[in-house]
């Protein structure tokens, strides 16, 4: 098994994070995203989208998409489940996993395309776009910390898969200027929490 990453970036971290939850290792290979390595033909073999984390098993068989890296080693590795315990809550982590997906992470990356200074040249930028998504990204902000009040954790009565999901996500607003404003009690409490995990910087 091979794990292609790209340190600095937010969906092969998930990978990392949930490799460090379970306690394994894996080989890993860094894939340059600065000097466009994930462009170039060797890597657009891996993945045509030119987009880290990519797994690559012993027989060639390439698995891409964060998510679906992480379901592949928690049926490897059921032990410590992060993607629930009982079929309700696998269903609620799916829920809510994809509510982070959708309504936190989504709009925090596309004011990081919009305004970014490493997607100039990649991708067509328009600021007002970035700014509406900063915006929508904000009011997001405010639903997730009203559903947090009496809650230890996103989507469980433990860490799950929607936890890192969203804790990576706010790592990448916090360095593109999409932070939780301190009034938020309940957000500014669970992600404290989850970045003094040990795993937090895997
Ligand atoms: N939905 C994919 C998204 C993958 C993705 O966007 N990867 C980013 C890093 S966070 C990437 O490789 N970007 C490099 C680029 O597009 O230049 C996943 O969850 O794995």
């Amino acid at each position: 098994m091979l794990l292609y990453d790209m340190t600095s970036a937010m969906n092969p971290r998930r990978v990392r994070i949930f490799l460090a939850e379970k306690g394994l290792t894996i080989p890993t290979r860094q894939v340059d995203g600065l000097n466009r390595e994930n462009l170039q033909p060797e890597f657009l073999s891996k993945n045509s989208l030119g987009k880290t984390p990519v797994l690559e098993l012993d027989d060639g068989t390439l698995l891409t998409e964060s998510i679906a890296i992480c379901r592949y080693l928690e049926a490897l590795h059921p032990e410590k489940p992060l993607f629930g315990r009982t079929v309700l809550e696998q269903a609620q982590i799916e829920m809510w996993t994809r509510r982070i997906e959708f309504e936190i992470v989504m709009p925090i990356i596309t004011n990081f395309r919009h305004t970014g200074q490493y997607w100039i040249g990649r991708v067509p930028q328009e600021p007002a776009c970035g700014e509406f998504y900063h915006a929508r990204a904000l009011e997001a902000f405010e639903w997730l910390d009203k559903e947090l009040v009496g809650k230890e954790f996103i989507a469980a009565d433990h860490y799950t898969i929607a936890d890192i999901v969203a804790q990576c996500g706010f790592l990448v607003g916090k360095a593109t200027g999409t932070r939780i404003p301190p009034e938020l009690k309940e957000l500014t409490r669970w992600y404290a929490a989850m970045v003094a995990r040990p795993t937090a910087r895997a």
